[in-house]
C-alpha cells in the first residue's frame, strides 16, 4: 500500500493525486486515449472521457462528497450485498464498500500491444480494501477486496473479492454505473430482449423483456442475464460488457424519485440511465476459503453504425 501525497504522480505522470470535492483524495488520469477520475473514497470512479468524445459517466451536480456518504453518479461499488441487506434493514443499502476509505496500491502506464503507436497507452490503477474491526461488526468475515480500473479507449473495472476465511462466504454486489444520455426520451437499452427480469417496482415479480428497454416512467429491474448491453441515444451508442456476472440492473428514477433524492437534481433523470454489471438477486456468489471472485465491467463507445 502506498501513502499518496497530494500532487504526487505515478505511471509516467499519467496519474496525479489531488484534493477533490469535499477535500477527498482523488486520482486524476490522463493519457493518449482518455481522461478519468477515481476517488479513494469508495474506490469511486467519477469521470471517464475518451478523447474527442463527451464524458461517458453521469455525475450528479448535487452529489455529496463526504466520508459517510456514497457519491451520487459515476460508478458506485456495491459490495458485499446489492440493495437492502438480506436480513438487517438497519445496515446500509448496497453494502459498505462505497463509503469505505480504500488504499492506493499501484498505478501503471500500459502500452497496449495491439496498437502500432507504442506511445499510445492505457493507465491501470489499483486500490484495495481489507476487513477491519468496524467492517467485521457489520459483516463478520475476513476479506481482501481489490478494484482495478484500466482507463484507455475503453474503461475496464474489475472488482475482485478474496475470501480470507477458513470457511466459504457468499457475496452480492454491482458496479452501479451511471451513464450520461442526451435525452431519456430517445434512449433504448438493447441486448436484454426476451430476457427474464425481476421488476423491483411491482412486488419483485418476474417478467420477460419485450423488445428494447425504453423509458416513460421509473424503471428498476434486475435482469437474469449480463449479455453485452448497448445504450443507444440520438448521439451515440455505448457498449457495456460484463464478466463474473449473471445479472444486470437497469434503473432510471424518473420524476418522483428524483425529487425525493437530495443529491439528485429534480430533472436529473432526463440525462442519465444506470446499467449495472451485478451479482444481484439469485446471482449471489459463493466463494470457497482462500478463493477469489471477480466481477468486471468494460465500457466502450461503440463506433460501429447502428
Ligand atoms: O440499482 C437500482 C437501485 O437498487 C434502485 O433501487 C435505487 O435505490 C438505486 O439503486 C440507488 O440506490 P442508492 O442507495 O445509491 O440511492
Amino acid at each position: 500500500m502506498l501513502e499518496v501525497a497530494m500532487n504526487e504522480t505515478f505511471a509516467d505522470g499519467q496519474v496525479r493525486f489531488v484534493k477533490g470535492e469535499g477535500g477527498l483524495s482523488k486520482a486524476v488520469i490522463s493519457n493518449a486515449f482518455c481522461e478519468g477520475e477515481l476517488y479513494l473514497h469508495g474506490a469511486h470512479i467519477t469521470h471517464f472521457c475518451p478523447r474527442g468524445a463527451e464524458p461517458v459517466l453521469w455525475l450528479s451536480p448535487t452529489a455529496v462528497f463526504a466520508e459517510d456518504k456514497a457519491i451520487r453518479g459515476g460508478i458506485p461499488v456495491c459490495w458485499p450485498w446489492f440493495g437492502p441487506h438480506p436480513s438487517d434493514p438497519t445496515l446500509p443499502q448496497h453494502g459498505f464498500a462505497r463509503t469505505a476509505r480504500w488504499e492506493f496500491v499501484e498505478a501503471k502506464a500500459l502500452v497496449n500491444g495491439d496498437i502500432e503507436n507504442a506511445e499510445a497507452a492505457a493507465t491501470l490503477i489499483r486500490l484495495q480494501l481489507s476487513d477491519t474491526e468496524e467492517s467485521r461488526a457489520t459483516w463478520p468475515h475476513a476479506f481482501h477486496l481489490e478494484l482495478t480500473a484500466t482507463f484507455g479507449r475503453s474503461l475496464k473495472v474489475e472488482l475482485t473479492t478474496r475470501n480470507e476465511n477458513a470457511e466459504s462466504i457468499e457475496i452480492g454486489g454491482a458496479l452501479h454505473s451511471y451513464f450520461r444520455v442526451a435525452d431519456i426520451d430517445h434512449v433504448s437499452v438493447l441486448g436484454l430482449e426476451s430476457q427474464i427480469y425481476v421488476d423491483q417496482l411491482e412486488g419483485h415479480c418476474e417478467k420477460s423483456q419485450c423488445g428494447a428497454i425504453r423509458f416513460d416512467g421509473e424503471v428498476d429491474r434486475v435482469y437474469t442475464s449480463a449479455n453485452p448491453i448497448f445504450i443507444a441515444d440520438q448521439t451515440r451508442r455505448l457498449s457495456v460488457e460484463s464478466w463474473g456476472s449473471g445479472s444486470a440492473v437497469v434503473w432510471n428514477p424518473w420524476i418522483e424519485k428524483s425529487q425525493r433524492m437530495a443529491d439528485f437534481p429534480d430533472n436529473g433523470y432526463r440525462s442519465m440511465v444506470c446499467v449495472e454489471s451485478a451479482n444481484a438477486g439469485q446471482d449471489r456468489r459463493a466463494i470457497a476459503a482462500g478463493q477469489s471472485h471477480t466481477l468486471s465491467q468494460t465500457i466502450t463507445i461503440d463506433e460501429r453504425a447502428w
